[in-house]
């Protein structure tokens, strides 16, 4: 059995400190299959029934970089029972970008926010439970640095990974125009099967390269797909990639405006 959990987040976010604390030196070091990014995987040391893949550091799950492909074919084909995604809090907007793409996988997402230490420090102030009520996950506090919160992070994770939830809700929404169009691909004969029908309707809708290609439509489903996107497109005068992208940007922003109180602004001069 075991409980398998893959660690994400963006370059820099604390990975690989975070990964070697789990695992101690008891770590398998390899290659992702055909690709030269590295793989890392290895044995929790207070609990060898979890699994622990270190994923290669990204921003987004988009089709473009080697990094992004490999992270996010193993999240889908290899469905692990937990998503830890780390979070840099000390650049917490930025971060939380790839976490919205994480939320919409379907797998459950723990978030461990690190650089804790970093943000209490600057005096800033993060209230954790906002976070979790906007995104329907869990959220706790680490420093990997400084090996705080980690034990809880862990109870947490594997707690998550113990029980039957094998799914992650999405709570957050984009606005109306947009997940009218997302409604409407969703509800496609196409997708009647699929499991992440909001993620592939997502990426169906951002005309994904390597979503479609791999994607059967059914019936007329690739035009009223199509029709669907020029839609927005042309009410919202964007690119429909564009438009998810500044979608993401603006749930991250209303939830920052409730949930992190700063001391300096991001634009004061002697930050
Ligand atoms: P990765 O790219 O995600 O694998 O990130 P690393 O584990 O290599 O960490 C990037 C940098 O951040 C390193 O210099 C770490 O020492 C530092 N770092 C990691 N976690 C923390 C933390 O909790 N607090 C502080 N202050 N620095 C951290
Ligand atoms: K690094
Ligand atoms: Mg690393």
């Amino acid at each position: 059995m075991g409980i398998n959990v893959a660690l994400a987040g963006n370059p820099n976010s604390g990975k690989t400190t975070i990964y070697n604390i789990l695992t101690g030196s008891a770590q398998y070091v390899g290659n992702w299959p055909g690709v030269t990014v590295e793989k890392k995987a290895g044995a929790y040391r207070k609990n060898k029934e979890v699994n622990i893949v270190d994923l290669p550091g990204i921003y987004s799950l988009s089709p473009y970089t080697l990094e992004e492909v490999v992270s996010r074919d193993f999240l889908i084909n290899e469905k692990p029972d937990v998503i830890l995604n780390m979070v840099d809090a000390s650049n917490i907007e930025r971060n939380l970008y790839l976490t919205t793409q994480l939320l919409e996988l379907n797998i459950p997402v723990v978030i461990a926010l690190n650089m804790i230490d970093v943000v209490n420090k600057r005096g800033d102030k993060i209230n954790v439970s906002e976070i979790e009520k906007s995104f329907g996950c869990k959220v706790i506090e680490i420093s990997a640095l400084k090996n705080t919160g980690i034990d809880n992070l862990m109870n947490e994770v594997i707690s998550i990974g113990n029980s039957k939830k094998s799914h992650q809700d999405v709570i957050f929404r984009f606005s109306n125009d947009v997940e009218q169009a997302i409604s409407t691909i969703e509800h496609c004969s196409s997708l009647s099967t699929v499991s992440n029908k909001r993620w592939t309707a997502i990426k169906l809708f951002e005309r994904d390269e390597k979503v479609v290609e791999h994607f059967s439509f059914s019936g007329d489903d690739r035009n009223i797909i199509e029709e669907a996107i020029e839609k927005v497109e042309k009410s919202m005068d964007d690119d429909s990639e564009s438009i998810i992208t500044n979608e993401r940007y603006s749930v991250i922003a209303s939830i920052i405006s409730t949930a992190v109180q700063k001391v300096k602004s991001d634009m004061s001069p002697s930050d």
